[in-house]
Formats: structure tokens, sequence, C-alpha cells
């Protein structure tokens, strides 16, 4: 078939990628002029392992172009971002423009999937907006099957992880009508070596954001430990490792807070979806919220006692070894600190990046360095982000100075430097 995929970001490329090297002609659409150059000229705009080499091949056997007009396709794969506005409601600007560009271009018998992540009943707006666009199209009841058909299948994979998790993770499929379903079920198939349960579109919307919450929920309750052990003196990630022994228990892991455009979102989809009963989910989203805040405390009470203290800030990126920066907790703690100690000087370290994002680079006391240089200036080491090549190579360069800094570690990666009686645990 041709596969049209409508955003080509981290979602996006990806399976267009993968279709294209499982035997679909996939022609991806693009807001972006300078994504669209890029993939056609096999590159890829953001960092993701493994998903060079397979754009890079499959626009080179002629799979897969880029463009920047809605083409005619069997398949339409809807995989733009879908943000929240600000009383956490999503916002389906994208969605809305996605289906305005399509349905001129459908003919009639076209299967369109929504990948976004979506609130319950997205699908179906989706598909509301396409067929008012064109009555023409529309399923008069009498039965047979509706003209235009659709489906949502959420993707669910980990960014650094991308490229094997499209292969190896189950996917849900669920339709408005069960051959819907059935059609998208035998396109993932052609890449998707692990089973692909199907159901209806709203449980497979609500699947995706509970999956998300769960593990927000999960993190929330670290965090809330490692608050609690701070409380009582406790070292919480060695109170994590022992609890973790315990064959039905396994804790995530605190850190500075909850970033990237799923974890620290989709929850909210949830609680506005049902505000009354989301109350667990909604006090998760708060606890890791306020993560940030809570490490520039700590910072603070570590370099009480310096006018003007240097920072050495490891780790801009929403997680570890990758260049991420979205709803990044590291970047938000960077930027309170150089409102909070306006005198100070903030290094940053974020060997995954060129430029500091615009608001940080905005900033007279905050800069992007080298590992080493920030490191042998700083009053204090704040690891960010546990990237791996933090792990080793800081505590050896810490080791090599006359004067040791203080340390505020918020992934627990250098258990052997908080040895040191200066150092310190998570916040
Ligand atoms: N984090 C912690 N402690 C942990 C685990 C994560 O603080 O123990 C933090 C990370 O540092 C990061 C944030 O949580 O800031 C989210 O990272 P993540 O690795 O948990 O998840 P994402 O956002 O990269 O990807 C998630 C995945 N969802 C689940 O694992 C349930 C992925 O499978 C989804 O496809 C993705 O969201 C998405 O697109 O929705």
């Amino acid at each position: 078939p041709t596969v049209a995929v409508v955003g080509l970001g981290y979602i996006g490329l990806p399976t267009a990628a993968i279709l294209a090297s499982h035997g679909a002609r996939v022609i991806g659409v693009d807001v972006n002029a300078r994504t669209v150059e890029a993939v056609n000229r096999g590159e890829v705009p953001f960092v993701e392992p493994d998903l060079e080499t397979s754009v890079a091949g499959a626009v080179s056997r002629g799979r897969l172009t880029a463009s920047l007009d809605m083409p005619e396709a069997d398949v339409y794969i809807v995989a733009v971002p879908t943000p929240f506005a600000e009383d956490y409601r999503v916002d389906l600007t994208y969605i809305d423009a996605a289906a305005d560009a399509i349905a001129p271009r459908l003919g009639g018998g076209e299967l369109v999937i929504l990948e976004s992540t979506s609130p319950p009943g997205t699908t179906q707006h989706l598909a509301d907006r396409l067929l008012a666009a064109r009555p023409d199209l529309s399923w008069d009841g009498s039965g047979g099957r509706p003209v235009v058909e659709f489906a949502h299948c959420p993707e669910r994979v980990l960014p650094g992880r991308i490229m094997v998790e499209l292969v190896t993770n189950d996917r849900i499929v669920g339709g408005l009508t069960l051959g819907a379903a059935e059609r998208a079920r035998d396109l993932y198939e052609t890449f998707c070596q692990a089973e692909i349960p199907l159901t209806d579109a709203p449980t497979a919307e609500l699947a995706k954001l509970a999956e998300n919450a769960f593990r927000d929920v999960n993190i929330a309750f670290a965090n809330e430990l490692a608050s609690i052990c701070e409380r009582v003196g406790v070292d919480v990630w060695e109170l994590i490792e022992l609890a973790n022994r315990h064959p039905r228990v396994n804790i995530l892991q605190p850190g500075p807070g909850v970033g990237g455009h799923c974890i620290a979102v989709d929850p909210w989809f949830i609680v506005s979806a049902a505000p009354e009963e989301a109350r667990l989910i909604r006090t998760a989203r708060e606890i890791n919220d306020a993560r940030p805040a809570q490490v520039v405390e700590k910072v603070l009470a570590a370099s009480d006692h310096l006018t003007s203290p240097r920072i050495a800030a490891l780790g801009l990126a929403f997680k570890a070894d990758i260049d991420d920066l979205r709803e990044s907790p590291a970047r938000e703690i960077v930027g309170m600190l150089s409102d909070r100690i306006p005198g100070g000087l903030i290094d940053v370290v974020e060997p995954h990046v060129d430029e500091l994002p615009s608001e940080l680079e905005a900033r007279q006391n905050v800069a992007l360095r080298p590992l080493e240089s920030a490191l042998a200036d700083a009053d204090l080491v704040l690891l960010l982000v546990d990237h791996a090549g933090f792990r080793t190579v800081v505590p050896q360069l810490l080791d090599s100075r006359a004067h040791a800094p203080a340390v505020v570690d918020t992934r627990g990666l250098w258990r052997e430097v908080r040895a040191d009686p200066r150092s310190s645990s998570a916040p």
C-alpha cells in the first residue's frame, strides 16, 4: 500500500522508516521544510539509535520520500503532537490541521490511523471532522463498510530504543469499527513481531494514557520516598535497592522530576476527562512537578556559605543518553537557579547538544561548557541527568582536584562519591 505518515517527529519518522523497509511505499508529510529536506537527503533531524540507517536505506531504495504537501494514499497515519492547553485539556490544533489536509485527498476506501496520544473520544473527533469536510464519503449506516475507516493505534516506544521497541512491543489497535481495527492490524503486522490485540478506539486511547499514568504514579512514589528518607535520615537508593529484593516489589528511581513529552503530559488528559475520580493520578503529577523546586532548595542550602557560587550542572536532557530537552526538569532547575543565584555562575554540561535552549542562552550567568573545565571551576557539582558519559568520568575528574566541590546527585549515579561527607543524596 501507499502510506502517508503525517508528522515526521520522534514517532512519525521511525514509523515511516520501518513501514518503508517492510514493503510499503511511504510518503512522510511535515510542515517543517527543513525536516522534509533532511529526510529526502536520508538524514534524521534528531538523535535516535539506528534511525538514520533505516531512513537512509529506505530513501535510497526509493521507498520513502518526504513532502510538505498531503499526497493521495491508501492509509494515513497521523502522528502529530497533542500538547495540552492552559487548563490541561488537550490541544487538538495539530490533529485538526491534519484532518483538514487529508480530507480533500480522500477518494474513498482509505484507512485513517491516529497514533498521537489522545484523550478518549479523539479518534471519533478526527473522523467527525474529516467526514464533515467530505459528507460524500460518510457512512450511511445501511450495511456494508463505511467508506473511510478509522482506528487508533497508540505508539508506546521508549525514546532511545524506538527502532527496537517498534518491533518487539505489543501494539494495541482500537477501531471505530472492527473492520478498521483489522486493517490497521494487518499493516502493523508487517513490522511488529509481537501481539496486536484489537479493541475499540476509546479503550485504546485510555489504555495508552493509563500506561503513562502508571509510570508517573510509580515515579511519584519513589520521589515521595526520597523526601521521606531525607526527613528520617535514610539513604533512599539503598532503601529502594533493598525493598526491590522482595519478589513482588519493584520501586522506580527518584530523580529531579519527570520530563519528556509523554509522562509529564498524558496523565493530565485522564484528569481532565474525569477530574473527580482521578485523585491519585493528579497527586502524582503534582508530586513530580514539585521536584525541580526541591532540587533548587537543596542546591541553595549546599552553597549558602559561598557568596558567588559556581555550579557545574551536568545534563539538560529529560533523561539519560538522549538529546531531547522537551519538558526537561533539568532545564527548569537551571533556569530557577539562575534566578535565585544572580551573582553565581552556572556551567551547563550537555554533551548531546551544541547550544543552550533560547530561554537559558539569554541569561548572563548560564553558559554551555565542556565537562572537564566546568568541573575544574565548580564549587558545587549538580548531577541532573545520568548520561552514561558522566558515570565514571566525573568521580575520576573530581578525585583529581585539590579542593573537592560539594556534590548534589539527583539520580544516585555516584554512590561512591557520596561517601564524601560534603556530598549528598537525592533531595
Ligand atoms: N524517570 C524517573 N525515574 C524512573 C524512570 C523515569 O525519574 O525510575 C523520569 C525520567 O528521567 C524522565 C521521565 O521520568 O524524565 C520519563 O522517562 P521514561 O523513560 O519513563 O519515559 P519516556 O517519556 O521516555 O517514554 C514513555 C514510555 N512509557 C512507559 O514506559 C509507560 C514509552 O513507552 C512511551 O511510548 C512514551 O512515554 C510515550 O511516547 O508515551
